[in-house]
């Protein structure tokens, strides 16, 4: 097992960062399809961040001429022969069986539906194989100059098929999380929770080897538990109405990762937790750029989250990051690479630079704000870097062969073994994780009877501008 935990040190509390650097490019508070409350109620101060229309943009094509924007451009070009039932949204609200709304001639354009479930491919809904943009951020100040310099968008161009991919990835996560949040209820087991998105994202990505599939297992993480909490088999708990409830799960596509989380509740009390965090990690979003210290992001963060109260049976808290997570840097087929991102200000030096991927995320509790491992494991992965022992357990050995085969250095979960066909595997598995071969992720917890919510999008620093490619019209 390992340093999933940031060290905790004297970390100390950055107070006083100017507001203004807590404003920058537009980001989004949540759209239309949130499901969780936006009752800001701010202890402190300021700002309601301006709903800026996002992504998706095939989503609402109100016009029959064909404007190719990048983003209008593709669920509507070819194959559009406006076939009846297509009236939703790529990542609209649509239900699939749902009545045919009358149609609109008059300059409404139809518009690719997904089904629900989920069930028809992003290939098929983008048929020019061009998947929309996320949120795109100019920089700062000292890089504004980017977002027109000639040899910087020349660079972009060459990478266009990675983000392409990426696009695909996000898009899917898009869709699959619209399906989960309205059609996860209390009284469904974590395991049939699980299973609705990790179908969904399999069907809409096409999984297929190491081209196109689920990143990581699906966290579904309750209460005091933070992270890291996926079903093992036979776990028979059931979502309840007062649960707090963190869905975070990964698409990729070639290797491109989205690591996006969100958390579900069901009773209004926990709407400023949530609210808190949310705030707290477009502020994240909002703060990061090239050149950028990982420390500052940290400050900024822990001050907007430290900003909120909730007041919960009675009882008042202000909202704590929890101090020893962090967001991190996502390299090719590897969930985490080597920066840390973190969610208090920690002094942390390092910059951000050209071309990394991030997620940013940030939790925010009731509780100590400080998480530690407990409960049984569900997440696995395999190491970076193989120690150069050979494993002498011929049952390790073969159960090594199969995650090297099925999952590469992507994380897997005991469920995604049992799925290809692994059986009594437990103690080879636990063999690995001593030997290094592979590393357990244990769920990571607050205290007991506390609450914890998180939030988290993956952006790219592109060499022209920022772009957020998870965001959605949900958060
Ligand atoms: C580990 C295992 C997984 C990465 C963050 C995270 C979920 O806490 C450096 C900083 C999936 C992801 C990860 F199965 N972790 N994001 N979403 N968990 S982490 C980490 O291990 S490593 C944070
Ligand atoms: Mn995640
Ligand atoms: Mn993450």
């Amino acid at each position: 097992m390992h340093s999933l935990v940031q060290e905790l040190e004297n970390t100390t509390i950055a107070d006083g960062v100017p507001e203004t650097q807590l404003d920058g490019a537009a980001a989004t508070e949540a759209g239309p399809a949130a499901t969780t409350g936006e009752v800001v109620k701010k202890k402190n101060k300021k700002k309601k961040a301006a709903a800026a229309a996002p992504v998706n943009g095939e989503a609402e094509p109100e016009k029959e001429e064909k404007e190719e924007t990048s983003k209008d451009a593709n669920a509507e070009d070819d194959d559009d022969e406006d076939d009846d039932e297509e009236e939703a949204v790529a990542s609209g609200t649509a239900t699939a069986g749902a009545k045919k709304k009358k149609k609109k001639k008059t300059n409404k354009k139809k518009k690719k539906i997904q089904t629900e479930p989920p069930t028809i491919p992003l290939s098929v809904l983008f048929p020019s194989k061009i998947y929309p943009e996320g949120e795109l951020c100019e920089y700062k100040d000292d890089n504004l100059w980017r977002t027109t310099d000639e040899e910087k968008r020349a660079v972009e161009r060459q990478n266009s098929d990675q983000y392409n991919d990426v696009r695909r990835a996000s898009e899917v996560h898009r869709q699959v999380r619209q399906y989960a949040r309205r059609n996860i209820k209390p009284g469904m087991t974590m395991t049939e929770i699980c299973e609705m998105i990790e179908n969904g994202t399999r069907t809409l990505v096409e999984a297929n080897g190491f081209e196109s599939g689920i990143a990581f297992p699906t966290g579904c993480s309750l209460n005091h538990c933070a992270a890291h909490y996926t079903p093992n088999a036979g776990d028979k708990i059931v979502l309840q109405y007062g649960d707090v409830c963190k869905i975070d799960f990964g698409v990729h596509v070639n290797g491109r990762i989205i690591d996006s989380a969100f958390t579900l509740t069901f009773d209004p009390v926990y709407d400023n937790l949530l609210a808190a965090v949310k705030d707290a990690t477009n502020t994240g979003i909002r703060e990061a750029g090239i050149d950028v210290r990982l420390g500052d992001i940290g400050a900024a963060i822990q001050e907007v989250m430290e900003s909120y109260e909730v007041e919960i049976g009675g009882k008042t808290y202000q909202v704590k990051p929890i101090r020893n997570l962090t967001g991190h840097s996502i390299d090719l087929y590897k969930i985490h690479g080597t920066k840390a991102v973190p969610i208090v200000n920690n002094g942390d030096p390092t910059k951000m630079e050209e071309g990394e991927y991030f997620a940013i995320e940030t939790f925010g509790s009731t509780g100590r704000g400080i998480v530690r491992y407990d409960m049984e494991t569900s997440h696995y992965a395999r190491a970076y870097d193989i120690p150069k022992i050979p494993i002498r357990l011929p049952r390790a050995k073969a159960l090594f062969e199969t995650i090297n085969r099925e999952f590469g250095t992507l994380p897997f979960c005991r469920r995604y073994l049992d799925r290809v066909g692994e059986d009594k595997y437990l103690l080879a598995l636990k063999s690995l994780c001593d030997s290094g071969h592979v590393e357990g992720y244990p769920p990571l917890v607050d205290i007991k009877g506390s609450f914890t919510a998180q939030y988290e999008h993956t952006l790219v620093l592109r060499p022209t501008r920022k772009e957020v490619l998870s965001r959605g019209d949900d958060y």
